[in-house]
């Protein structure tokens, strides 16, 4: 599937009480030019969001406090990645379906993103995802 599990360049003190200190740069550290950042707080846990994918996007999602499950769906096949460490990043490439879980109240989810917003590049059916992932697909084995 195409996403990709990255380590953020983290430092922390000597004295493991003063904490961690976490960081990317676009472009060195993250494959794309960041043009927009969000983050999702205040979420209880159970909480499912996302049911949707983006044509155009790529994302950097990473979890600085708490634990998110991530449903990734390619059209075939769907596989979780939980993110649960503010060093762990997860870059998803545009056409990937996806749902978080909170897993904990209060985990913090935040997005780095290559395009400002738009509404017309989601796609929030999901049966319309199937449908544009088999014409995807199908595109990219013919260039093959
Ligand atoms: C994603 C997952 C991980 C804006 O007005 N501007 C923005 O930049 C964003 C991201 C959202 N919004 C508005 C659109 C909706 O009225 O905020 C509201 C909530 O957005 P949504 O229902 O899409 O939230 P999630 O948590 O389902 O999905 C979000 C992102 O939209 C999406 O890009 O990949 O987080």
């Amino acid at each position: 599937m195409d996403y990709k599990i990255i380590d953020i360049k983290s430092t922390h003190y000597d004295d493991p009480k003063a904490g961690g200190l976490s960081f990317f740069e676009a472009e060195r550290d993250v494959p794309f030019p960041i043009r927009r950042m969000y983050w999702i707080y205040d979420a209880e846990k159970g909480t499912h969001r996302g049911f949707h994918a983006h044509t155009l996007n790529w994302q950097l999602l990473f979890c600085p406090h708490g634990s998110i499950d991530l449903i990734l769906d390619d059209g075939k096949s769907r596989e979780t990645v939980t993110l649960d460490d503010p060093a762990k990043g997860l870059v998803l490439t545009p056409g990937l379906w996806r749902e978080m879980i909170w897993n904990e109240t209060g985990s913090i989810l935040c997005v780095a993103a290559s395009e400002y917003y738009d509404p017309e590049e989601y796609i929030r059916d999901y049966d319309e995802f199937i449908a544009y992932r088999k014409k995807k697909d199908s595109m990219e084995n013919e260039k093959k």
